[in-house]
């Protein structure tokens, strides 16, 4: 019994030590946002406001000829065949390449549903049907924190993809964190459709896109391969999008892939280190926009209790305007017709029915109203009782309109909104201290050791 449950025991640490913070920081802050009873973008829903979750992993694009050894770096980083590599043109669609729970391949339609930030690639007719996703259980290097874009090898000329491969290409370059671009020796480095997808990526995204000499083993002597470098940034600086100076384009090879032993140097662990920096990059910017949406979601619900305060002042006075033109409206009409009974109706039938004060009480307070009711000539006594109950009728209306009120929250409202606000700029800006205090103290580890 106790040597299952310290079996247990050591099961879970061991699953939680193969979880990096890393990791688990971007797991954590994708919760935060997509809970469905805390999250933050339902918060942010019911206030008007459209949040996106953070993505829990970092997506590299790999582009460049075929055969340029993109689908051979993929396997070589995850550690496993995933992808089929060769000179036969292999890679016809893109293929998602990412960490999971178990090997298994899938198809377009369950791709997009795993990547739902990918769901406008359909409209790219043609593309869906080239997609797939292949899920591996490796976590070598930062794996569990990258998806891998592969694409079709690209070559000028006659071949026909069959779909839109450079928009596929572009709108995908658009989501991906980091633009891988391999450029090998032998093949078509300088095929104008990879020169021109370059040139077209990095009007928006040069500071995403890498440049890399792949196979740089077959590349010959030292002198050979500086020959190939200077053609390839020569073709590159041609053009106007790209002519800048300093081009950086480490050498790569895969160890070992030709079977002899290569002098040449090899940058490959510059990849590994550009992936790293992105994924820290990505861990900041997670954290910061988390900040920055609970600051967001604080103003929205102060702004909305402003606003609620200034219906309340605002229907207090309407009510008041309204009460009182109505008032004067109803008494208008009132007085004339007291004066009209008064005066009227004899003075014996005033006396039996108010008994004698009161029917002098009120002769007395008419007396004034009675008054100038005798000035007006007899003959416009009907019109002057037209024109007072027009009067006392637009009185009415003004106070119907004057006391037209503006919506206002209850006090459950109310508190509903003070609550999220609490939880935004209390919980949820705590959470992201630790977080941050957590992922800071890793790099200090990293660096002690
Ligand atoms: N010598 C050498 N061969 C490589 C290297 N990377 C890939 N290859 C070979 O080049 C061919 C094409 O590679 P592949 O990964 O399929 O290229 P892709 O079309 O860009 O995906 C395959 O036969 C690989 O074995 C490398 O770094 N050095
Ligand atoms: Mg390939």
């Amino acid at each position: 019994m106790s040597g299952k449950v310290r079996q247990r025991a050591s099961a879970n640490t061991a699953d939680s030590a193969t979880v990096s913070v890393n990791e688990r920081i971007l797991k954590e802050c994708h919760t935060l946002y997509t809970d469905p009873d805390t999250g933050l973008v339902n918060i942010a829903k019911n206030l008007g406001l459209t949040l996106l979750a953070p993505r829990k992993k970092i997506t590299v694009l790999l582009i460049g000829n075929h055969s340029a050894g993109k689908s051979s770096f993929i396997n070589w980083y995850v550690e496993e065949h995933v992808q089929r590599t060769g000179v036969a043109i292999e890679t016809q669609g893109f293929t998602f390449v990412t960490s999971g729970k178990k090997r298994e391949s899938l198809t377009g339609n369950a791709t997009l549903h795993l990547y739902p930030h990918f769901e406008p690639l359909r409209d790219i007719e043609g593309v869906t049907d080239y997609l797939t996703t292949e899920i591996s259980t490796s976590k070598q290097k930062k794996f569990s924190l990258v998806t891998f874009v592969d694409t079709p090898g690209l070559v000028d000329g006659d071949m026909k993809y069959p779909f839109d491969v450079n928009r596929a290409i572009l709108w995908l370059g658009d989501m991906a964190d980091l633009i891988f671009v391999f450029f090998d020796p032998i093949g078509q480095a300088l095929c104008k459709r990879t020169l021109n997808l370059v040139e077209n990526l990095s009007v928006k995204h040069a500071d995403r896109m890498r440049f890399y000499l792949s196979k740089a083993d077959e590349a010959g002597h030292e002198s050979d391969r500086q020959r190939v470098m200077m053609q390839i940034v020569q073709e590159l600086c041609k053009r106007p999008g790209l002519n800048r100076t300093g081009f950086d384009m480490p050498t790569i090879y895969i160890p070992n892939a030709s079977g002899k032993p290569s002098r040449c140097v090899n940058q490959i662990e510059e990849v590994c280190k550009d992936v790293e920096k992105s994924i820290n990059q990505t861990i900041q910017n997670t954290l910061n926009n988390l900040e920055k949406d609970c600051e967001q979601i604080a103003e929205i619900v102060d702004r909305k209790l402003d606003e609620d305060d200034a219906a309340s002042s605002h229907n207090f006075s309407a009510r008041g305007k309204g009460c009182l033109l109505g008032l004067v409206g109803f008494i208008l009409p009132l007085l004339l017709l007291i004066n009209l009974l008064a005066s009227n109706l004899g003075k014996d039938i005033l006396v039996s029915t108010l008994g004698r004060s009161g029917a002098e009480t009120l002769q007395l307070y008419m007396a004034p109203i009675k008054g100038m009711w005798d000035v007006i000539p007899k003959a416009y006594h009907y019109h002057t009782w037209g024109f007072f109950l027009f009067i006392s009728l637009v009185l009415l209306i003004v106070a119907k309109l004057k006391s037209r009120l503006k919506p206002t929250l209850n006090r459950k409202q109310k508190k509903a909104l003070m609550e999220k606000r609490d939880y935004v700029q209390n919980m949820i800006k705590t959470k992201k201290q630790s977080l941050y205090q957590e992922y800071l103290q890793q790099s200090v580890a990293d660096h002690d050791l």
